[in-house]
């Protein structure tokens, strides 16, 4: 009997294993969850390095691989600069992945250009809690808390299907009435709701400007709290005070009344929570929806006041600690910033080199990708946890640019997608067959214990990292390959930094400590409420940031009338590499569908079960058509987990967030046709 933790999403749930099968999981776990083993034995598992020769990908020793990787990137480093190799990681990986893929791109390889699929996911919320409260921490209290509020207003979010054990927390409010859900949709989780608000997809930053509006004209602004707590309350309301509800019902299709009733069932409970997530995040003008959902809540007096507050529920395994250790284009272990002066002094006084030595912050990922094999862009990639050409937005475009690559290098359990498109594929060790820790969505750091051997010819990530850095000329001490010896760097690290690990150890998290961070010195018990002292910026002040409306980056014409919403699905994870693994899940979804009204499907020559061809301006897409009443009428959604033809991301568009680089994944324009039309 061994204990680790669930594969999957940010709520790293808790597992035991009797060998090879889970036994007993704390929280209950989802289908997702109880199936997961089967990623272990699965036959779709890589066992030995692949190399591409003669344009196909074939059985190689590792010890070839390795020495032609470094062979290949010290060569195209001699010959166009340290630049044009590059990196691409994933919020899946652990802390300790995630701190050595920096220190090896800044110093084994001497390049600008590393960034991960979390730019897709957190980026727009990272950026937002950290101007409005000065710390980045996804939920800045525990779940427990959640679980005794009165009222929760839950902005795109379906947790039912993706995160189904976090429901239990949202009992409290569900049986006081006091669940409020924001979704185009009627989701399983908006079912739940005892108030659904369906805006139009991308129309969020006007619903909030509305019910920020709603809250100052029915006086129920907590103004002591805006007195004495925040700054920039006047800005927020300049722009708000012409977003009467009415006008927002007009662009949302929000009822005025739905948007008062919200505010106000927020206003009258003792312990109310925000909280937002992708389906409001994912959006070019992410950012600031962000920070109209945080000016809410700032005028609500929520944020740091105890048994309240506002958070964004992080997604991947690691999403947390993924955006801490510096895989992120612009950043430094312990969430430090890139771009100060006093943090590459110090990060790189720590790492024996000198400051200039450290790369300046580089391309978000889409710009990464979109650059690749260009005349100025990098000619090889590095991937380890993330497959874009599913994943990526514009996946035809970002497909071609990754086949353009001099070099690709794939570190995958299996031949994803991306890896499909390698020169090499590199087969690693995943969760439960290896040690590492996990940052979860309320900032606790967990000790994924290895509870099962790897098969053999498998090797881990930190083990490639550490013998492409020797062969890349770095020595051996540099970087350490077992997660114990990188977690006591990682630490090191980071303290004194926003995310000070200093005081977190693998015996404390093995004695069952519950650390949240930051954790300054061994002592500390952890910090699992941020902010009730102060906020994190000098002046102790949270601030409001306001942004005018401008609307979706592609709104529907006659060519393309509709909109299309992409997301998730209960049976899938992500671009679907774990998922396909295991035959229960697969065989209940094997392929991709699209859901609409029937009227919507009617009017389009679709009907229940027809194929559907879905078009944008990018290119277009076979899908299952599913006809739901719930749906608006002007919408269509498709999950984004499928490969080739069935990628969702085949529709969306490469338009970012000028903020954070977040694209636009949330809503593009379409058409619909029966599946015998042409393109
Ligand atoms: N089963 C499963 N679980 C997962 C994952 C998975 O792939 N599969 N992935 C994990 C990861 S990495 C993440 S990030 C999380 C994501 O978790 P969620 O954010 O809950 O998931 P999504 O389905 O991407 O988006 C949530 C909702 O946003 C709605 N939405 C779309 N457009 C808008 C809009 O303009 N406004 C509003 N308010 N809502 C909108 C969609 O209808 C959808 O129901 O899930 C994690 N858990
Ligand atoms: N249209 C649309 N697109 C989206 C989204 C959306 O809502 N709509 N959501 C976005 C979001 S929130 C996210 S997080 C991204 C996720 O997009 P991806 O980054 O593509 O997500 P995964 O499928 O989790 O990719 C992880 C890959 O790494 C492998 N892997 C797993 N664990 C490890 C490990 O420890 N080491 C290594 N080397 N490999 C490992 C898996 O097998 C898998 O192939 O997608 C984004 N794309
Ligand atoms: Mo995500």
């Amino acid at each position: 009997m061994a204990d680790t933790h669930c594969p999957y999403c940010a709520l790293q749930c808790r597992m035991r294993m009797d060998g090879a099968r889970i036994t007993a999981a704390e929280g209950g776990l989802c289908q997702k969850g109880w199936t997961a083993a089967e990623t272990l034995n699965s036959g779709q598992r890589l066992r030995n390095p692949l190399v591409r020769t003669g344009g196909r990908l074939r059985p190689a020793s590792w010890d070839s691989a390795l020495d032609l990787i470094a062979e290949r990137l010290a060569t195209l480093r001699a010959a166009h600069g340290p630049d044009t190799n590059a990196v691409f990681g994933g919020g899946g990986l652990t802390n300790e992945k995630a701190y050595l893929l920096g220190k090896f791109a800044r110093l084994a390889l001497g390049t600008a250009r590393i960034d991960y699929n979390g730019r897709f996911c957190m980026s727009a919320a990272a950026k937002g809690m950290r101007r409005a409260f000065g710390i980045d921490r996804g939920l800045p209290f525990p779940l427990a808390d959640l679980g005794e509020a009165d009222a929760v207003l839950l902005i795109g979010a379906n947790p039912a299907e993706t995160m189904p054990p976090f429901l239990r927390y949202l009992r409290g409010a569900r049986e006081n009435g006091g669940l409020i859900v924001a979704d185009p949709r009627r989701t399983a989780t908006a079912e739940q709701a005892t108030l659904h608000l369906a805006p139009a997809p991308g129309t969020d930053l006007a619903l909030a400007l509305g019910m920020l509006h709603a809250a100052v004209t029915e006086g129920l602004v907590d103004q002591s709290y805006v007195d004495d707590r925040t700054a920039g309350f006047e800005e927020a309301w300049r722009i708000a005070a012409d977003w009467w509800p009415e006008r927002a019902e007009l662009v949302t299709g929000v009822a005025a009344a739905d948007q008062r009733r919200a505010v106000r069932m927020l206003a009258a409970a003792d312990r109310a929570y925000v909280l937002t997530a992708r389906g409001t995040e994912q959006h070019a003008d992410g950012t600031a929806t962000v920070h109209a959902w945080i000016n809410l809540a700032l005028a609500l007096g929520l944020p740091g006041t105890p048994g309240s507050g506002f958070g964004c529920l992080t997604g991947q395994g690691n999403g947390q600690g993924g955006r801490e250790h510096g895989q992120k284009s612009d950043q430094l272990p312990g969430y430090r910033d890139l771009a100060d002066p006093a943090a590459r002094a110090h990060i790189a006084g720590f790492w024996g080199i000198s400051p200039e030595q450290l790369p300046a912050p580089g391309p978000s990922a889409y710009e990464l990708l979109n650059s690749l094999g260009t005349e100025t862009g990098p000619r090889s990639l590095l991937v380890f946890g993330s497959n874009p050409v599913v994943s990526a937005p514009d996946a035809a475009r970002i497909t071609g640019k990754l086949a353009a690559l001099d070099f690709l290098v794939v570190a995958d359990l299996a031949v994803s997608a991306t890896a499909e498109l390698a020169d090499v594929v590199l087969p690693v060790t995943q969760w439960a067959e290896e040690t590492g820790t996990m940052t979860n969505l309320e900032g606790r750091v967990l000790l994924r214990a290895r509870a099962v051997s790897p098969p053999a010819g498998v090797r881990s990530d930190l083990e490639i990292l550490a013998a492409l850095a020797h062969r890349l000329g770095q020595p051996r001490e540099r970087f350490p390959s077992a997660p114990e010896d990188v977690f006591t760097e990682l630490r090191a690290a980071s303290a004194g930094g926003p995310a000070d690990y200093a005081g977190i150890s693998y015996p404390r998290l093995r004695s069952g400590a519950a650390l949240h961070w930051p954790v300054p010195h061994p002592e500390h018990a952890g910090t699992p409420r941020l902010f009730l002292e102060g906020f994190a910026h000098p002046d102790g002040r949270a601030v409001f940031h306001a942004e005018p409306y401008t609307g979706p980056a592609e709104p529907p014409d006659t060519g393309f009338p509709l909109q299309a919403t992409t997301g998730r699905i209960l049976r899938h994870y992500q671009s679907g590499t774990q998922t396909r693994m295991v035959p229960e899940l697969a065989d209940s979804v094997p392929r991709v569908h699209v859901e609409m009204h029937p009227e919507t499907a009617r009017r389009a020559g679709l009907a229940e079960g027809a194929p559907a061809r879905v078009s944008s301006r990018r290119g277009s897409v076979l899908a299952e058509v599913r006809c739901i009443e719930s749906m608006r009428l002007d919408l269509v959604f498709l999950p984004f987990h499928f490969p080739g033809a069935e990628r969702a991301n085949l529709l969306t568009d490469g338009v970012l967030d000028p903020e954070c680089g977040m694209p636009e994944f949330k809503v593009c324009a379409v058409r619909l046709d029966p599946a015998g039309v042409a393109a």
